[in-house]
């Protein structure tokens, strides 16, 4: 039996690498009626088949794994966000980040376009509040090598809204190659989900990237459960306000002596961030569920 990892997943097929070359695999019949369907970046057993393809035996237990995008084992999850069309709600920002820091996956926040509309104030945000934070244009290249040193060493997944620019991103990093992009489609301000299937390419030999299709707001995908209890220690910028509150079990939602709120109020905590605690703590207590 051989081992590789899957690095892309296009029609049913697995494309396995063993180091050397790619194998195009399926996956055994089973897998089919159990829930841990194979994901690229698993680690997986093949057997070769008489035409030189193969099929998926096993697959190895993942550090984690992720419905949106489909990928499993990531070091580092860079969110790809923009202050120019399509602009991205910070919202979206803290939830992947909340969903990541569950998988104990560190996320990196990438401001891209920024050669159409100066980043400062949302890079400002994330930088703030303790994030690795790099502002990039796959225009002109500005950042792109930050965003490099930032990756080294590291399996990462891009992730985003489509028309962000994270194929444009991974063309700039890889001069040579020359992934799909896709024009911002005028009347809507919103990308035209140029990138269909997850693939991770090679920065160097200990460093991976995978480019995934953007996020669509219609879809409604159930992506993981946390108590609201728990929340509060995924907003990692929180923690030296956790236990000053009056109330040991203050929610940091609207009680009295709150010193979170009290961080917000002074200006030391972002405003956004804790908006999208409190929305995200009603989701999870109504439905105990991060839906997108
Ligand atoms: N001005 C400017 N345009 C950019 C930048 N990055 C990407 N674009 C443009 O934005 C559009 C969308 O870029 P893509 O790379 O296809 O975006 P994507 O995130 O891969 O989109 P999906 O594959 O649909 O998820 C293209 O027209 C790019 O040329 C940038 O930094 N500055
Ligand atoms: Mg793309
Ligand atoms: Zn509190």
């Amino acid at each position: 039996m051989a081992e590789g990892i899957i690095i892309k997943a296009l029609s049913g097929f697995y494309y396995v690498s063993d180091g050397a070359k790619l194998i195009s695999c399926r996956a055994k019949g089973r897998f089919r009626h159990v829930s841990t369907s194979p994901l690229v970046g698993d680690h997986v057993t093949y057997s070769v088949t008489s035409d030189s393809s193969g099929v998926i035996e096993s697959i190895a237990p993942r550090r984690n794994s992720f419905i949106r995008p489909a990928v499993a084992n990531i070091d580092c999850m860079i969110f790809v966000a923009s202050v120019a069309k399509p602009v991205t709600d910070p919202y979206l920002i803290d939830r992947v980040s909340v969903i990541a820091d569950r998988a104990s996956c560190e996320t990196i926040v990438c401001i891209n376009k920024c050669d159409l509309r100066d980043p400062e104030e949302l890079s400002g945000i994330y930088t703030k509040c303790g994030f690795s934070t790099v502002c990039t244009s796959a225009l002109t290249g500005e950042g792109v090598e930050n965003l490099r040193t930032l990756m080294q060493g590291k399996v990462c997944a891009l992730a985003g809204d489509s028309g962000i620019g994270k194929s444009s991103l991974i063309n700039k990093l890889l001069p040579g190659l020359s992934l799909g992009t896709g024009e911002i489609s005028d009347k809507l301000g919103r990308g035209r989900h140029t990138t269909r299937h997850v693939e991770f390419f090679p920065l160097d030999e200990e460093t991976y990237v995978a480019d995934t299709p953007g996020f669509a707001s219609f879809e409604v995908q159930m992506v993981d459960s946390i108590e609201p209890e728990d929340l509060q220690y995924h907003f990692r910028d929180f923690a030296p306000y956790l236990g000053s509150c009056r109330f040991d079990d203050c929610r940091h939602l609207a009680e009295p002596g709150c010193a979170v709120l009290a961080a917000v109020a002074s200006g030391e905590l972002p405003p956004s961030r804790h908006e999208s605690y409190k929305k995200l703590y009603e989701v999870l207590k109504t439905q105990s569920k991060i839906y997108r």
